[in-house]
Parts: structure tokens; sequence; C-alpha cells
């Protein structure tokens, strides 16, 4: 573990989200500058390495909750990406060291048209904004504004063979740039994976953004997936591979911890973890110690729209 220091970045330093835009305002005059050499994204965004970088052209969803998003500010600094260390801070600290330009997404196994795709060509997917709870299994939960594709759009292009029964997705390795990786709490690359059905709902997300800029290398610049029924585990981050897969693929939670993580990690209150219950979260930013407990939902609150995918199958067995 890296030796644990103060934050670089203190509390009065941490952007709040108007100050956050009004710098934005600059840093897009300059990169107008660029755009000529950089290349333009459609909505006019410069895909750059560091740079908050505006997303344009973002439709809104009816799958959005109406709940109230956490800020800017907490989403990006209370994280958990353990290949920059295993403190809720450390991501914020570190992960400006992940090279995330140039990118290639590679989708390949059990599909027709196997492909590679560059993020200019990702960036080019109809963009949503889509407002998602979210429920790390430690017991906390946020509500995010995601921007980003439905994954299906990914599928269609590839086409799935009849063979294909789980998609694999296979996160950076960049031990250079990960300090994190040193430690042997997982093992790297960071491997999760869905069933096929499950990766073909409209619910399940690749993600490119965040509020309305490109996402922060600490919420897994610059492509992850979003689950929003699953443990916050499932989302992973900054994704270099994608496979269709015959065989149920082994996460990396799973060979880590096997009797507390499983393959399927819904969020079930019901299903305690073997340490601790999950009948309760508590909401970053809103909760404080002495709030009343807040209960969490199963399927994070998505049952209607997911419980049919696992009709006849016994949660407690397969959780
Ligand atoms: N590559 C990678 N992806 C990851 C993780 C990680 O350690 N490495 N942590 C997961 C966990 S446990 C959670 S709760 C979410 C948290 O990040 P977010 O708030 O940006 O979704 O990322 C998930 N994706
Ligand atoms: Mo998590």
């Amino acid at each position: 573990m890296p030796v644990k220091r103060a934050a670089e970045i203190s509390p009065s330093e941490i952007t709040s989200y108007g100050v956050y835009l009004r710098r934005r305002e600059f840093v897009k005059a300059g990169l107008a500058a660029l755009a000529g050499a950089a290349g333009l994204v459609p909505g006019g965004a410069v895909y750059a390495q560091g740079a908050q970088v505006k997303l344009a052209g973002i439709r809104k969803s009816g799958y959005s909750t109406l709940e109230k998003p956490n800020s800017f500010s907490d989403v990006t600094n209370y994280n958990n990406y353990y290949e920059f260390g295993t403190d809720k801070a450390d991501p914020a600290s570190y992960a400006h060291k992940l090279r995330t330009r140039p990118w290639t997404v590679v989708v390949e196994g059990e599909v027709k048209r196997p492909k590679t795709f560059g993020m200019e060509e990702l960036l080019k997917f109809p963009l949503e904004e889509r407002i998602y709870r979210m429920r790390c299994v430690e017991g906390w939960s946020m509500v995010i504004p995601w921007v980003g594709f439905e994954f299906s759009q990914i599928a269609k292009q590839v086409e799935p063979t009849g063979k294909a029964k789980f998609v694999e997705f296979v996160t950076a390795y960049q031990p250079e740039n990960m300090p994190g990786v040193r430690l042997p709490v997982l093992e790297w690359p960071y491997i999760e994976a869905l069933r096929i059905d499950e990766a073909m709902h409209p619910l399940t997300l690749m993600a490119v953004g965040l509020y309305d800029q490109m996402l922060p290398n600490q919420n897994g610049a610059p492509i992850r997936l979003v689950v929003p029924w699953k443990y916050g585990f499932k989302s992973a981050k900054s994704i270099v591979r994608i496979r269709f897969v015959e065989k149920q693929p082994k996460i990396a939670w799973e060979k880590a911890a096997a009797h507390e993580y499983g393959f399927y990690s819904n969020v079930n209150p019901d299903v305690d973890h073997p340490r601790w219950s999950q009948a309760t979260e508590r909401r970053i930013g809103q909760d404080g110690l002495f709030s009343p407990k807040r209960k969490t939902l199963m399927f994070n609150g998505y049952g209607d729209q997911v419980a049919s995918l696992y009709a006849g199958l016994d949660l407690r067995k397969f959780f």
C-alpha cells in the first residue's frame, strides 16, 4: 500500500461544481484553439488527456432517478479504484497518473465481427444522461449523473454468436502508473463479467461522462461499465477489452473471496455479506452518523426493470 499521507487535495481546494463550471469555460477556450490538431468529437468536445472536457448533445432519459444527485465533489473524491490504493481518497490523489489517450477497446470472442473501437468512435454513440442510484457492497450509496450509451449498441455492431452466454470486461493495467497494483489485494487486471441478458439490458451503460464532462480518471476514464442494480464493484472502470464468452468467467472479487462476493452481486437487503448486514445504507453527502438508517432496496430499487431476469433463480445461492 502506498505510504498513507494526507490527501493531496485539501478540502478547501476541492472544486465546487460552480467553480469547476467557470474554470471549464476557460479550459474550453484553450481547447478550442487545439481542436484543429487534436480532432473534434461530435458535440464539439475534444478527447484529450487530463482536461475537463464538456460533452454536448446529451439526451435526458426516462431511466434516470428523480432523487437528488450527489455533488461533483462527492462523486469524484470518495471512490474505490483499487489500482490506485484502497483508501477512499486514493483515487482522487493518484488517478491523474492513468494514461487515457490513446485508448482503444478490443471487442472479441464469440462474435461475428470482432472489432477494435477507438475512443473517438465510441463517443459517437448517442449519449444519454442516466442519473442512477449506485450502491457499494461496503454499505454506502450515491446518486450519480452518468453520461453514456447502452452496452447493447456495441453488441449490435459485433453481432454475438449463439455461443455467447457471458460478457467479460477487462480493465486497464498500467503498473507504472498504478501504485495499488503492487498490492496483492486483487488479481490484476481487474475483471468483471455479466450474463449476456444482463449486459444487453437497457439499464446497462457504458459511461464516458459524469455530469456534463468526460469521466474524471478516478471515476474510470475514459470508458467504464455502469450496472445500477448490482453492487458497485460490478461497474468496472477504464475498460480496454470486452470478450463475449461461453463459460461464466471468474471475476476479480470472486477470486479474492468467493464466499463473500458472488458472480451475480445483485443488491439484496435479504442476503447479508458474511461480515456485515446489507439491509441499510448510508447516502454519501446526505446521511450523517446519526441519521436514521436508509433501507436498501431489492435490486437497488430497479426491481421493476430487472427482477424478471432472475425469475426462478435462488438468489441466496446465486448471490
Ligand atoms: N477497475 C476497477 N473498477 C472498479 C473498482 C476498482 O477497484 N477497479 N472498484 C469498484 C467499486 S467497489 C465501486 S463501489 C465503484 C466506485 O466508483 P464510482 O463511484 O466511480 O462508481 O467502482 C468499481 N469499479
Ligand atoms: Mo464498492
